[in-house]
């Protein structure tokens, strides 16, 4: 196969062996950030067909999604990264229950290249951990991830839980993941949070909402 299409049939096969050379190849010709983009997510979006559909089983969309972190990895250095880093501080998380974690680390990935301080906390973190981490690290927004179906409602109780606890004003929230869509944040969930919440279709989108809150 050529090369890019070998990069992205690594992903859906979960192939490692030869993968930091086919990276070295691709970036001699494209961007880091193209080749996430075009090439390796579009690996993961057959991953997840196949899996929806029962034709991949659950061990070998890990493996995937395996490969598809040590590809990010090896891919970051490479980014083009902005100096100034005082844009401002953004709490980070995927919420309770769900472990996906890659489209929240490349919102960490764009929003730290491009003058953020990213608090990441990781997955499966409960609301009160995250009002904590923001609380302690003086953040200027939270961030929630989640790509369960599940998620979008523990992101509603979420917000729900900030306005109980009357710190809907302090920090603005930005949503995303793939079980989102645009018409649940911008319609009902904006309906009920107190504060400003976001949707953010993919990384790119949480950066310039990130500008927008910041500006
Ligand atoms: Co799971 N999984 N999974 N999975 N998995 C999905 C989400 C699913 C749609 C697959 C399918 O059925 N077709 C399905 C959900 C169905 C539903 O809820 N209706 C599903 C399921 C069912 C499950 C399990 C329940 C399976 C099981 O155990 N039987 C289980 C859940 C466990 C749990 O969470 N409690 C599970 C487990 C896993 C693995 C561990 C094997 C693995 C995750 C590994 C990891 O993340 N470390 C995995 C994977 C890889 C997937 C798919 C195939 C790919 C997800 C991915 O990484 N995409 C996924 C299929 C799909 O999404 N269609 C699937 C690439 C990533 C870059 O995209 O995260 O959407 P995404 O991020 C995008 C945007 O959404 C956005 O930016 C990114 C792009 O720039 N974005 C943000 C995301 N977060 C953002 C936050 C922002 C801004 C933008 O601001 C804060």
């Amino acid at each position: 196969l050529p090369l890019f299409e070998r990069l992205e049939r690594r992903i859906v096969d979960g192939e490692r062996t030869g993968l930091a050379e086919d990276l070295d190849a691709a970036l001699a010709q494209r961007p880091a950030l193209e080749i996430i983009n075009d090439t390796l997510l579009s690996g993961m979006k057959t991953v997840g067909e196949l899996f929806g559909s029962g034709q991949m089983q659950l061990p070998f969309v890990l493996q995937s999604a395996e490969v598809m972190k040590a590809a990010v990895a090896h891919l970051e250095p490479h980014m083009e990264k902005e100096d100034d880093a005082g844009k401002g501080r953004i709490v980070l998380a995927t919420v309770r229950g769900d472990v996906h974690d890659i489209g929240k680390n490349l919102v960490d990935i764009i929003l730290s290249n491009n003058g953020y301080e990213v608090v990441n906390l990781g997955i499966k973190q409960p609301i009160s951990a995250i009002l904590d981490a923001a609380e302690e690290h003086g953040a200027d927004a939270i961030g929630m991830s989640g790509l369960l179906v599940k998620s979008t409602v523990i992101m509603k109780e979420n917000l729900q839980e900030m306005n109980s606890r009357g710190v809907s004003a302090r920090w603005p929230v930005l949503l995303g993941g793939a079980a989102l869509t645009r018409s649940y944040v911008e319609n009902d969930l904006t309906e009920l949070y107190l504060g400003d919440v976001r949707y953010a279709r993919d990384a790119f989108e949480g950066l310039r909402l990130m500008d927008a809150i910041m500006a």
